[in-house]
């Protein structure tokens, strides 16, 4: 492609840092144990309900397709915002302890592409403050502004797969896709990337190792680290053993 690479646009959860497991499903379980409704949701169950985004959402799902709306607490739909937002609490609270680093490879990426000039973004469904929390207790306080862009949560009307909020992400940057690379850990977010035509590279997780990528660029373990590489699991890294700028320019490139 003749296009020059521009931006870089990242998912947040499970491609920044594996926040679901032991991040977001452990701050819904304090949530749902501060309101005593009985409900637990564990790694295996979490797993199933990830097929949907959003953690409202994800609520909702949960109440209708495992408990089937059936002894629900009083005035459910009214409290969901509440739970939501005592989850939220309970998840930056939890960040701000400095649980869950980043995945390999990420920081000196992000460090790396910004020495390069390359523009950076987000678009994730998560909460704004789920995003300000994580970057601020893993890269500090002053790494929010090296995103030019932090699209997130409810500022779209439809989650992922939907493409809205890379959509959001393009039009506030002033770009095409073709200057874009995106990065994504699972099936949803690569449905809502490449929907608006984005080349998408691949990180898997525990919960998404088995999804399928068929339209990504390159999937891969993690993001790698000169000193751990990554393994390759579909397409072609170029002899690379970790993701920097160089290899970046190649794929889009082959594109
Ligand atoms: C992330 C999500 C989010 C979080 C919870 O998906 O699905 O819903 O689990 O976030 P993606 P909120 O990585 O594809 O953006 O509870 O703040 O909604
Ligand atoms: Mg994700």
């Amino acid at each position: 492609m003749n296009i020059k690479l521009e931006a870089l646009i990242f998912d947040v959860d499970g491609t920044l840092a594996d926040t679901e497991r032991d991040g977001h499903r452990v701050a819904f379980n304090d949530a749902f144990d501060e309101y005593g409704i009985g409900w637990h949701w564990d790694v295996d169950t979490y797993g199933q309900l990830l097929a949907v985004t959003g953690g409202k959402e994800r609520m909702h799902h949960y109440a209708s397709e495992f408990l089937h709306n059936r002894n629900l607490p009083d005035n459910f739909d009214q409290l969901v915002p509440e739970l939501h937002a005592a989850k939220t609490r309970h998840y930056t609270e939890l960040l701000s302890t400095g649980a869950i680093p980043l995945r390999p490879g990420v920081e000196r990426l992000l460090e790396e592409a910004r020495s390069k000039n390359f523009r950076l973004a987000i678009a994730t469904t998560t909460t704004p403050a789920n995003v300000s929390a994580l970057l601020a207790h893993t890269l500090g306080k002053e790494s929010l502004d090296w995103f030019e862009v932090i699209a997130a949560g409810d500022i779209v009307p439809a989650k992922k797969p939907a493409g809205d909020i890379y959509d959001y992400a393009l039009k506030a940057m002033n770009l095409s896709p073709e200057q874009c690379l995106a990065f994504e850990d699972s099936h949803n977010g690569i449905l809502s990337s490449t929907s608006v035509g984005l080349q998408t590279i691949i990180c898997v997780n525990g919960y998404t190792h088995d999804d399928d990528f068929s339209g990504a660029v390159l999937v891969l373990d993690n993001l790698g680290e000169p000193e751990q590489p990554f393994n390759v699991l579909q397409g072609e890294a170029d002899n690379h053993s970790y993701v920097d700028c160089d290899l970046l320019l190649k794929l889009h490139s082959m594109t």
